[in-house]
């Protein structure tokens, strides 16, 4: 009977392991995006330790204004990235008032406030805590941008319950800035506001009120810093996209750089949201948006370049037990691929550490499995974005961007599938598969094959061709190396699998 039932098993599992030959078509000749040079992003926010939802407070001690600076994976983590670009910010930076200056009289910690924004009350900033935020950004290396209050001296309309009305007081911000300067603090660049376009979250600015304000800011970068080389940059808004919000926005404010808020959003305690983050056909309903605000810059504002601001998928601080799990790569990675196939210039995934969607364990600061796929990405993929096609199945996804540091392309595959593996060969558009690889005879193709361990999709684990990564005995991040394979054979894609695959001799003008 025993026996029996075993070797049903084995059928059964033999029945599903079916292997799909694919084709991925690179265009090698022309580029049709590019990214910025530093492209993956991550945030952190300033959640209290009291920031509940769904009966579970996941931030702990996440927050900017309780984490642990001196944490060595912390730094670590972030240092590995050489640089990673980080975005302070998020919900409560609205309610922040930094504590320097002379105007600023009452600066309290965030209290639990019904009445007010996101259910807190103002929040405060000390400069004693700024200056150990910026340590661990100097020390790091990591490249900031900063999220300022946009609500400062604004009132809430009397008519509509969202609006805030009157111009943007630039003094607190100011200060800041003054005091940041004067310690030789670098930031990147300051992005004015959260969420508050379009309709808004909690409250929402009119579009010709926010070009008006983003202009003082420019103002006010200007004047502290008159060297143009050192002079941050201005990003705003980010926030839920809107046609005509944005495009008013950009032909009144001539914006460089502008964000987008969360943009592919379930609900943090969705059931189905294990499902969804696999399910390609769900995924794809986010390109139109991707491609709209292509559009938009492309229209309104072809000196800007669009960014994804913050996205963590599941909105509520994310989804218990699915956004720091292996499963979430699917979404994650292929968010990356698609957004830089639009032509986006960064993408922020929130968070770096805190809530249920963190790169970051939250309590431990060990690594998820979507910290290594946000550092393989930034170490492997270049910033020119590069056609890739095929026509297998759809739950074969695939990307290309020329090789950061080195020679050729390298190539994301993902497989969503849980019972197909995709044995992958590459063509070259121009220059077809057996000869482009013909040409190269001897080359050798760099693979990283990532699953999660155990086979279990909701692991916290990350497997690398097959060996977990872990941090080693000095809590440094574990070197990535990749496996070596013969370029003759097609690239093996597992199922509920993600690949990264560099190609080294492929000949790819774009890329040279
Ligand atoms: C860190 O600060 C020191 C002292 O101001 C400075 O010399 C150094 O360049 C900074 N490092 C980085 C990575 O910004
Ligand atoms: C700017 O900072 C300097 C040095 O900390 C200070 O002396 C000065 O008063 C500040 N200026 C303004 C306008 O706040
Ligand atoms: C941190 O890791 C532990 C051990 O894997 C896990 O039980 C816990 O849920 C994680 N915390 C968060 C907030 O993800
Ligand atoms: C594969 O996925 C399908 C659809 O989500 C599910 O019904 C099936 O049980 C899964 N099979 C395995 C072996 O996990
Ligand atoms: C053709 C194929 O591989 N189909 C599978 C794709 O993945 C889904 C979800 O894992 C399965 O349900 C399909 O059978």
């Amino acid at each position: 009977m025993l026996t029996k039932l075993v070797f049903l098993v084995i059928l059964s599992l033999a029945s599903q392991c079916l292997t799909e030959e694919v084709t991925v078509s690179v265009k090698g000749v022309t580029s049709i995006a590019n990214t910025d040079d530093n492209f993956v992003c991550a945030t952190l926010d300033w959640w209290p330790v009291n920031k509940c939802d769904y009966n579970q407070c996941p931030w702990g001690k996440a927050g900017l204004l309780n984490l642990d600076l001196k944490n060595k994976i912390l730094s670590n983590a972030v240092k590995a990235f050489k640089p990673l670009r980080i975005r302070i910010g998020g919900s409560l930076q609205d309610q922040i008032i930094y504590k320097v200056g002379k105007g600023v009289k009452h600066c309290r910690h965030f209290k639990r406030r019904k009445e007010g924004l996101f259910g807190f009350s103002k929040g405060c900033l000390h400069m004693d805590r700024w200056d150990q935020i910026n340590g661990l950004m100097n020390e790091t290396g990591a490249m900031v941008t900063f999220g300022l209050n946009a609500l400062y001296g604004r009132k809430k309309s009397k008519s509509d319950d969202t609006l805030w009305v009157g111009n943007w007081n630039a003094q607190n911000a100011r200060d800041l800035m003054n005091y940041t300067v004067s310690k030789g603090y670098k930031i990147e660049s300051y992005e004015l506001g959260n969420e508050l376009c379009a309709s808004g979250v909690s409250a929402k600015v009119t579009a010709e009120q926010y070009a008006k304000d983003i202009v003082e800011l420019k103002n006010v970068v200007k004047e502290l810093h008159p060297d143009p080389s050192s002079q941050p940059k201005v990003l705003g808004p980010a926030g839920f996209f809107d046609k005509k919000w944005f495009s008013t926005f950009l032909e009144n404010s001539g914006q460089d750089y502008w964000c987008n808020g969360n943009l592919l959003l379930y609900e943090g305690n969705d059931p189905g949201l294990i499902d969804k983050v696999q399910d390609p056909f769900y995924l794809s309903q986010i390109a139109q948006t991707f491609k709209d605000i292509s559009d938009i810059v492309k229209n309104f504002g072809p000196w800007s370049g669009a960014w994804v601001g913050e996205s963590g998928g599941a909105y509520n601080s994310g989804g218990k037990d699915v956004s720091r799990t292996f499963v979430n790569g699917f979404w994650y990675l292929d968010q990356l691929g698609m957004s830089s196939t639009f032509n986006h210039k960064v993408y922020c995934r929130q968070a770096l550490i805190g809530g249920n969607y963190a790169l970051l364990n939250t309590t431990t600061f060990i690594p998820n499995p979507d910290y290594y796929g946000a550092l393989m990405w930034h170490r492997l993929m270049g910033k020119n974005v590069l056609s890739a096609t095929h026509n297998g199945s759809p739950y074969l996804r695939a990307y290309s961007h020329c090789s950061r540091d080195k020679p050729g392309i390298t190539l994301l595959l993902i497989n969503m599938s849980n019972s197909t593996t995709f044995d992958v060969s590459v063509a070259n558009d121009e220059n077809l598969y057996p000869d482009n690889m013909k040409c190269n005879g001897g080359m050798q193709r760099e693979e990283y094959h990532l699953t999660p361990e155990c086979g279990n999709l909701q692991s916290d684990v990350l497997l690398l061709n097959g060996t977990p990564l872990k941090l080693t005995e000095s809590l440094d991040i574990p070197s990535i190396n990749p496996e070596l394979v013969d370029a003759s054979s097609p690239i093996k894609v597992s199922p509920d699998s993600i690949v990264f695959v560099t190609l080294r001799g492929f000949n790819a003008p774009a890329c040279a």
